[in-house]
Order: structure tokens, then sequence, then C-alpha cells
């Protein structure tokens, strides 16, 4: 037996809250070690790993690990959210009782550490001293060393942040155990992995990934879904929203964009972005965070305030290059101490390169390795075209890395937010951009917002995949309960934020070009929006929004054909009709969707009936 004691008197972790918790935990897991951590540790646990074999050497001081291959990902059918309360089953959030998931994953979790060591990590999700540290400070206990190595990225690791909280038995608890990877019947009927938060026990059980959401327990777990019941019981907003500045250097003001896009629809991207060269003199954007935004209102501003939680990128490495995010690559270079995991990786050279990386894939295979660690130039002709890396891999940077981050991104005081937006991924129907000056049309916005499946054989022909506020994997309550509490926030400030709708992703049915060039260009979207909400411009009225008129929209220095502006700044309003229909399916399944909702679905549907 550990003597636990003992090893939390040495590493100064005084808060007896979280030394009791610790014990249980240590006794259910059977872990032969225990070890606390924080930061400073990091470059220690790295040459740890280094001489196991865990992390390989990347040039520059970067590393390179690999997952187990069948745990590359977050698996929403694993993942539930138990409470003590049925009324809180939602459509999406794999609701359970919190009793008998406690029971299933202490008994997964008995012994399945013996013989590793149980590290423990007290950590914050917020910038210090913020109005909202009471639900940021949490304590991972883990029996993954890299785990550790991934959270000291993500977010303040030290003992500081729970021995001095104001409330000392206020911090979330989270358990993860990797389990044996080989033997859990991973997509079987009897897949052993569980991914609970068990929410009104501010408690997270993970068993059975070593990988991302399922493992860093700061970042999805505690900073999305245990944030979103916490903000539901105490006045805030958790959300996967990306949060950038805009900076006009002519005036001196600022701007703030919150926004949440469902995956694949460009939300790193976008929150790193730049401004286009032509606007360089005049906008400066600044970056704050890519994933998880926590939303309040600051009574002393009557405005909407926000942080990102973390401290860290999780950044998806897939397309990643020179054009599409050259700030992710600046905060990946030598020096960063970044982690990538999953892609390909060349032992000789102790490069890393993924898809998109770089338009061909690198002319000589010598020494190059795939994601699953098998030789390239070993591949049989038919594995040829399967991809190094795969599709989810990773890079794991801290946020100063950036190098376009905000001066104030660590200030606990957040920043006023101007804007939210939504933005999917549709092929036609939705402009560029459109202005929703309406706090039920927004929130009705953010509840309909999707993405067009992938597959044709995943749904119908020009139905969205719906996924509120990019939210459904996240989500930890009734969807109704979630739509009243997003008009209850919001609606308290006296200065609200506006809401708009973007798209980037509107494509020619002829040839399938992209009608918008994307990327820095996005930004003259969002500097119409503010212009907008700043009464500068007036837009063209539709019935779904405001949309800019072709004069409004500042496209100096680039080109775009005269049928493709048209395009995007246009409505097509039968496929709208159309959709209006699927919105209808989709909102009827939430019980107690306030009456406001339904209101805003119903005038929208009648304007497009007129129109
Ligand atoms: C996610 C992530 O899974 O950000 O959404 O990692
Ligand atoms: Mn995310």
């Amino acid at each position: 037996m550990v003597d636990v004691d003992k090893v939390l008197d040495e590493a100064g972790l005084t808060n007896p809250h979280v030394r009791e918790f610790v014990t249980y935990w240590a006794g259910i897991t059977g872990a032969d070690r225990i070890e606390v951590v924080s930061a400073d540790d990091d470059a220690r646990l790295l040459q740890e790993s280094l001489d196991a074999g865990e992390l390989l050497p990347v040039t520059g001081g970067l590393y390179y690990s690999r997952s187990y291959y069948k745990d590359t990902a977050r698996s929403e059918e694993r993942t539930v959210v138990a409470t003590s309360d049925p009324a809180d089953k939602g459509v999406y959030n794999n609701w359970k009782p919190a009793e008998e998931t406690v029971a299933t994953l202490t008994e997964r979790m008995t012994g399945a550490s013996a013989g590793k060591t149980m590290y423990v990590i007290p950590y914050l999700m917020s910038p210090p001293g913020s109005p909202l540290e009471a639900f940021a400070a949490g304590v991972e206990l883990t029996d993954s060393r890299p785990v550790v190595q991934q959270m000291i990225r993500m977010s303040r690791v030290g003992v500081d942040y729970i021995n001095n909280l104001a409330e000392p038995a206020s911090f979330v608890r989270a358990v993860h155990v990797t389990g044996d990877l080989p033997n859990l019947g991973q997509g079987t009927a009897s897949d052993q992995r569980l991914f609970a938060t068990v929410a009104d026990q501010r408690t997270i059980l993970h068993y059975g990934s070593s990988y991302g959401g399922n493992a860093l327990l700061g970042k999805i777990a505690h900073g999305l879904r245990q944030a979103m019941y916490d903000g539901w019981k105490n006045a805030f907003l958790g959300e996967q929203f990306m949060l950038l500045g805009i900076v006009d250097k002519q005036t001196g003001k600022k701007y703030h964009v919150a926004g949440g896009f469902p995956s694949a629809s460009g939300k790193t991207n976008l929150s790193m972005t730049l401004a286009p060269d032509v606007l360089g003199d005049r906008y400066y954007v600044e970056f704050y965070g890519d994933d998880i935004a926590w939303l309040w209102h600051d009574e002393a501003s009557g405005k909407i305030y926000a942080f990102n939680p973390e401290f860290g990128v999780f950044g998806v490495a897939k397309d990643t290059n020179e054009a599409t995010n050259p700030g992710a690559l600046d905060s990946i270079q030598a020096g960063s101490g970044a982690i990538f995991t999953n892609v390909a990786y060349n032992e000789k050279t102790q490069e890393v390169w993924w898809e998109g990386r770089t338009k061909h894939h690198p002319d000589d295979l010598d020494g190059w390795l795939d994601w699953k660690g098998e030789r390239i130039a070993d591949r049989i002709e038919d594995e040829l075209k399967e991809p190094w890396a795969h599709p989810n891999s990773r890079f794991t940077t801290t946020l100063a890395n950036v190098p376009n981050i905000a001066e104030d991104y660590d200030d606990p005081r957040g920043v006023p937010v101007d804007a939210i937006i939504f933005g999917g991924r549709t092929r036609d129907r939705e402009p560029l951009i459109r202005a929703i000056t309406d706090l039920a049309e927004g929130v009705y916005d953010g509840l309909t917002l999707g993405a067009e499946a992938t597959f044709a054989a995943e749904g119908v022909d020009g139905q969205l995949r719906y996924d509120p506020m990019s939210n459904r994997p996240f989500m930890a309550y009734g969807e109704g309960d979630y739509a009243r509490h997003w008009l209850d926030v919001i609606g308290q400030a006296s200065d609200q934020p506006i809401f708009a709708h973007v798209n980037w992703f509107q494509r020619d049915p002829e040839d399938g070009h992209f009608r918008w060039p994307g990327y820095r260009d996005n930004l003259r979207a969002l500097l119409w929006l503010v212009q907008f909400k700043n009464g500068e411009v007036k837009g063209n009225v539709t019935p779904v929004g405001v949309i800019p008129t072709q004069d409004e929209l500042n496209l100096e220095g680039m080109t775009i054909s005269q049928e493709d502006l048209d395009a995007i700044l246009t409505i097509d309003v039968d496929r709208w009709k159309q959709e209006i229909g699927f919105r209808e399916e989709h909102l009827n399944q939430f019980d107690r969707l306030p009456e406001e909702i339904w209101e805003a679905h119903r005038r929208v549907a009648a304007a497009l009936e007129e129109a």
C-alpha cells in the first residue's frame, strides 16, 4: 500500500478534501505509486517518457506519441452524463442514473491501475482570479504519464490552484483509468469503456482510453460537460466556442467575437486567423481560444463577458498548413514544446508529417512510419492510398505559443463579447453571413445549427446533422432547459451581443468550387457584422436575418466572380422552406422548449412563406 499522506505532505498538498479524494481513489484503483505533479515537472516527465519510449523526439525539442490504434477519438456512444434526477435526460446527453453509473465505474476501476503510477494533477480551467474560478478548479487522477504532459499544456497545473480555494471542497473530482486497451472490446457489444460526467456530484469517471477528450478530463469533460451543468445552476454558459478579438487600428476600438462550429467547419482556423494582407494596415486579429468559452453576464457593464478556460490548443493536424493556418504552424515550431499525436513520424530524421501539411507527402519514404508505426516503404499496392496520419491526429501546444495571442488572454475579468456567431458547413442555402438582432431568433439559430452529413448514407440529401450550439456531444442536460438558460443568461444583459450565422462553404453545383475563398478572407464577413452592429451599414433584411449588400462587404484586394457573390449574398427561399420542415422535426424532440423559441421558429417560417 502506498503511504498516500506521506506523498501528499511531501508535495505540499494541504486541501483536506482533495486529500480525502486522492486517498479514496488510490485505494480503489490500486496504483503502486502516487505522484503529485505541477507544471514545473514537465521537463522531467518528458524525459521519463522519452526514456520509456512513450514519447519519441521530434526535431526542435518537440515530441511525438502514438495512441493505441483502437483509441484515436472521443467515443460518443460510450460517453454519458449521469445525475440523480431523471428530468436531466435530454436527447443528446445519454443520461444515466448517477448511482448505478458510479457503481459500474468503481467496479471497472477497481485494481485497474495496479503496477502503475497514479498521477495527481491539480488544475484550473480559468485564468486565476476570474469570477468563475469557483467552477474551474479540479483534480485529475490519471494512470497515464502522457496524459499529464497533455494536461500541463491544456490547463494551469499546480497544487496552489487547489490548496487555496475559497471553498476548499469545491473542485471537480476527475478520475481517469486507462484500462487494458487491447482487451476492452472497443466497438463490440461487450465494450468495457465508459466515460461519465456525474454532473450533480461534480465527479468525472473515465475508463478505457488514453486519448484526447476521453482522457484529458479538464478539457471536454470539465471544461464543457461539467461547466455546462454548473453554468445551468449558476448563471453562466460553458460552450464549445472559439474566441477572437478584432482590433481596428484606425479607431482604436476592439471587438470580441465568440462562435460555435460543428467539427470540420473550420473553427480552429478561424480562431487563429490573420487579417487579409490588404487589410492588415487597419485590422489586427487576436487569438483567445480555439475550442471553449465560458460566458456570463457582467453586472457592472451590462455586457456578456467571456474567457477561454483552457491554457493550450489541442488542434486537429489534418490540413493545417501555411495557407489554412499559419498561426498554428508557428505555435508548434522548434522550442514550443509541442506534442504531436498520431501523425506520421520519420524515425531517422525525427520529422513529422500529416495529410494537408504539404500538397504531396515527402518523396523520400526512407524512415517514415505511419500513425500506427508501420513503415510506409513497406506498404503493398492496396495500402498506398491509406493516410499516413490518422484523420484525428493532433498537436498540443500552449496558448502563449500562438503568435497573435491576445495580450489580455489571461485577464481574469475576461473580455466583453460583441458578437456570437454560429457556422455550419452548408453547400447551398446558407449565405456568407446573416445577422440576427433578436435574442430568441439568435438562440433558435444556435439550436438549429448543423453541418451537412459527410456521406450521403448518413442522412437525407441537403439535411443537416443538427448540432445545437455545436454542443451536441457535450450536452449535459435537456435541450429545452438549455434553450431557456441561454435566453436567461444573455437576456440579463442590457448591452447584448449581436448573433450571426456564417457559412464559408457554399459551392457551385456545376463544378463544385467553393464560392468564397475562406480562411483569412472570412474576416471580411466579421468586419461587416461589427459595422452592422455599430449602425454603420444597413444590409438587406431577409426572412432569416440581415445580409450584407454587395457594396457593404469590403472586397478590397480579393477576386470573386459576380455569380459567386450573388449566390452567397442571397437567400434561396425554396431551400429555406424545406429547411424549416427539418427544423420543426428537430425541435419537436426537445422537452420544455421555451415558447419564445417556437415563436421565433414560426416568425421565420411565416416570413419565408411571404417572401
Ligand atoms: C473535440 C476537441 O473533441 O476539441 O471537440 O478535442
Ligand atoms: Mn472541440
